[in-house]
């Protein structure tokens, strides 16, 4: 699927250390050497006003909101940004996301709440061109920095966030084994965004 914008949009998604922000940052810096006009988003973007609360709600464990109304919280963190991102598809940016609905999804069904419901809130937002699944263990990513610190970090969510992701996952997804190196994962995603960039200058 490409979409009709001459920018592009591309989605990296997986369990919390699988290795997204490392990819993203990598593929943003080829691109940038390739003279690509490219930009990079963040979901959860904890710097506006909706986000800090996001923030609050993952780092501070007493802080008591319902699961529908921090998922609906999540979604639009999302729905504030889609100005910025048709406007940057507009001018042919390519847009590398570090998250998108599908973490949405993922995280909040894993909690119990209905699957389609959870999916609602964010449709009718940019379509990506591009998803890519970042798969790493659960054993892997517990032995990664960090781990632990925030909400839904411990194994038994994220094998259940898993899950989902496997549901939500669509046949034109490229879904990568994240505990091969960094260097395996990243020639892979390489690979497959230049697939995607070839395609669109062909449409223009
Ligand atoms: N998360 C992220 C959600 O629960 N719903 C969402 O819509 C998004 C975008 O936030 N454990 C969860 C997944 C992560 C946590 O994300 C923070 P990150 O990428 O670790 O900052
Ligand atoms: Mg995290």
């Amino acid at each position: 699927m490409v979409s009709h914008y001459p920018g592009r949009l591309i989605v990296i998604e997986g369990l919390d250390r699988a290795g997204k922000s490392t990819q993203c940052s990598r593929l943003f810096r080829t691109l940038e050497q390739n003279g690509r006009n490219v930009e990079m988003i963040k979901f959860p973007d904890r710097g506006t006003p909706m986000g800090q609360i996001i923030d609050k709600y993952l780092t501070d464990n007493t802080m008591n909101l319902s699961d529908q109304a921090i998922h609906l919280l999540f979604s639009a963190n999302r729905w504030e940004q889609v100005p910025h991102i048709i406007d940057k598809l507009k001018k042919g940016t390519v847009l590398i996301v570090d998250r998108y609905m599908y973490s949405g999804i993922a995280f909040s069904a894993a909690k119990g709440l209905d699957f389609n419901w959870c999916k609602s809130p964010d449709v009718g937002l940019p379509e990506p061109d591009l998803v890519i699944f970042l798969d790493v263990s659960i054993e892997t990513a517990s032995k990664r920095g960090g781990y632990g610190e925030e909400r839904y970090e411990n194994a038994e969510i994220q094998s259940r966030v898993r899950s989902q992701f496997l549901k939500l996952k669509e046949s034109n997804w490229l879904w990568i084994d994240a505990n091969k190196s960094l260097d395996e994962v990243e020639a892979e995603v390489n690979n497959e965004v230049q697939k995607v960039l070839n395609n669109s200058t062909q449409n223009r």
